[in-house]
């Protein structure tokens, strides 16, 4: 199995490239945190083949854990789900038909034994940070910097509650 430091650590797949606006904040995230990752367009309904062969050669490659996006009939995080034995996250798009609840229930409603971790609707950013929380769990450093993460939140927060209370 690949093990340089450049060796992708989280898969992001999408199924088109009309989710990259929501997924690229997946991205940004793991970027700040000087995480390797991959990025791919990957459809469950349209390179339903090339999907799967990234699913079952993803943890041979080094992949820890993929956050999947798709919109709609949203079946790319369950369809890589079943086809590999990495946690995956799934992050449901946002549609203009339907508000992204059709992309939601897509992800979130797996059957029994085929676990998808579902983010909130466009919720890339919240998937990216429990990919890190994850690999956190065997990387101290990664976890430190979490903490840290956390820790800015609080004072961002703190700030707010100064500043309305002054
Ligand atoms: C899904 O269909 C994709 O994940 C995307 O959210 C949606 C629409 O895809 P495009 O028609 O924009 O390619 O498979």
């Amino acid at each position: 199995m690949p093990d340089s430091e450049d060796t992708p650590r989280v898969g992001i797949a999408m199924g088109s490239e009309s989710d990259l606006p929501v997924m690229r904040n997946a991205a940004a995230i793991l970027h700040e945190f000087d995480v390797p990752y991959e990025m791919r367009v990957l459809s469950a309904h349209r390179t339903p083949g090339v999907m799967k062969d990234y699913a079952e050669t993803a943890a041979d490659r080094g992949v820890k854990v993929i956050i999947a996006g798709a919109g709609g009939a949203a079946h790319l995080p369950g369809m890589i789900a079943a086809s590999t034995p990495l946690p995956v996250l799934g992050v449901p798009v946002k549609t203009s038909t339907l508000n992204g609840i059709d992309s939601l229930l897509s992800v979130v409603q797996m059957p029994g034994g085929v676990p998808v971790g579902t983010l909130a609707i466009n919720g890339a950013k919240n998937a990216a940070l429990l990919a890190l929380q994850i690999l956190g769990t065997h990387n101290a450093d990664l976890q430190d910097a979490v903490r840290a993460y956390k820790s800015d939140l609080t004072d961002t927060v703190e700030g707010m509650d100064a500043r309305v209370q002054a």
